[in-house]
């Protein structure tokens, strides 16, 4: 087997990936380890920044999200139960959606393969090799067949577990921070008690208030990082859900876990034709809910770089395509850490407590506070030089 691109990991970064090369007419094979069922259901991101919207419009995909996202012009900030609205939109003019990760892999999914483009699901003992040459290779096994995928370039979108980043360990720095803390998060069958998103200080911790429909909520809560599930019955977490962000309607819970929440950055990007991008090359805790987007403006700067090396032979763009998306990654890692240092128990004391009422006095008050968080959490304009 025989392809220009062959993309490790059918995620939000490779389906799109996919999606710009073949608008290109640059050949391509998505290989995903799980299956097309779980893939889909996996419940992550849910808040799609502008840049996003309009990308995933542009290739034809906008649709069903057109019809069933939920545009927001705002966020609320709370603590001390009083919500402060930073309105996004007057501050910046653009806007945010709710629109679940899992509903734009289907959409994704589906597009490629309408345009015949190969994404093989359930493959296993995916390893990559001689990324070094101009021929690296993928070998795997599929429906009990092994394979082995020869390609002009490789792209490892397989996220933070996956073999890409791996395979070029000895080449790669890595910058890591793993926080006390995590999420825990539950979808639940029940209308949203708030029109847009509440991040909440409190005492007891961080909680915040986001939804996937106008009949589902969806709600998460700091725990400490080892703490076990078990420990958090439905009541348990409705009755903190409610100390924490004031009203919150409660129905059936479909979906429960705790999410470790770390920022990690692993550089450079590439190594020989091997190209990392999303999770596979970074992470960021999602109190700026930047993880998907991160991915999604990654492979936005790839594309156009694989497209030049492949079909003009010029390497610039490739050879750039670190430093261009580290620049974004690094903007998104230190507001990321912003957001998540303002607003979680930091188990400091109440010392560091009031300091985090203070950042959040600051920009209730002062309107360039609240534009530089907006700016961010909207996200900076898809130019080159962000
Ligand atoms: P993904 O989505 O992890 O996809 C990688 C894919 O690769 C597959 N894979 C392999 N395939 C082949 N061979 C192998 N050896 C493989 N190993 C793994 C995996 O099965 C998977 O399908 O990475 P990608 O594409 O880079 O996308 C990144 C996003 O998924 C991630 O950043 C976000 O979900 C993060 N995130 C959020 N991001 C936002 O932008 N906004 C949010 O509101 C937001 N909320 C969140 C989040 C992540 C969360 N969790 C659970 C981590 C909320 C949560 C709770
Ligand atoms: C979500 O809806 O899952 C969500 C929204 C905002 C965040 C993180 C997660 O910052």
């Amino acid at each position: 087997m025989r392809t220009q691109v062959g993309i490790v990991g059918g995620g939000p970064a490779g389906l799109t990936l996919a999606m710009l090369l073949q608008r290109e007419n640059i050949e391509c094979v998505v290989l995903e380890a799980r299956d097309r069922a779980y893939v889909e259901k996996r419940v992550r991101a849910g808040l799609l920044e502008q840049n996003t919207v309009d990308l995933l419009r542009e290739l034809g995909v906008g649709a069903r999200l057109d019809r069933e996202g939920l545009e927001h012009s705002g966020v609320y900030l709370r603590h001390h139960e009083t919500n402060h609205y930073v309105d996004m939109a007057a501050l910046t003019g653009r806007h945010i959606t709710i629109y679940g990760q899992q509903e734009v892999v289907k959409d994704l999914t589906n597009a490629l393969l309408d345009r015949d483009v190969p994404v093989h699901f359930e493959v296993a003992n995916v390893a990559l090799h001689d990324v070094d040459s101009d021929n690296p290779r993928i070998t795997f096994e599929h429906q009990g067949d092994k394979h082995v995928l020869t390609c002009d370039v490789i792209a490892g979108c397989d996220g933070f577990h996956g073999v890409s980043r791996q395979t070029i360990a000895e080449h790669i720095t890595e910058y890591e921070y793993v926080y006390p803390f995590g999420w825990l998060g539950i979808l639940a069958e029940a209308p949203p008690a708030t029109e847009e998103l509440i991040y909440a200080w409190h005492p007891n911790g961080f909680a915040l208030h986001s939804m996937r429909s106008p009949n589902v909520s969806r709600l998460y809560l700091q725990v400490p990082a080892d703490e076990d599930i078990e420990e958090w019955p439905d009541d348990r977490i409705w009755e903190e859900l409610r100390t924490r962000l004031g009203d919150v309607n409660e129905g059936n819970v479909s979906e429960k876990g705790i999410t470790p929440m770390r920022s990690f950055v692993a550089e450079p990007m590439q190594h020989g034709r091997l190209f990392l991008a999303g999770d596979a090359a970074h992470i960021v805790p999602p109190t700026g809910a930047k993880g998907l987007n991160l991915a999604v403006n990654d492979v936005r700067l790839l594309a156009p770089a694989l497209t030049d090396l492949l079909k003009s032979s010029s390497p610039e763009l490739a050879e750039g395509y670190t430093t261009a998306a580290l620049r974004r990654v690094w903007r998104a890692q230190d507001f990321s850490n912003y957001m998540t240092q303002m607003l979680h128990d930091l188990y400091g004391g109440p010392f560091q407590g009031r300091l985090q009422l203070a950042r959040l006095e600051y920009i209730a008050r002062s309107e360039a506070a609240a534009r530089s968080l907006a700016e961010n959490y909207v996200g900076l304009p898809a130019q080159p030089d962000f």
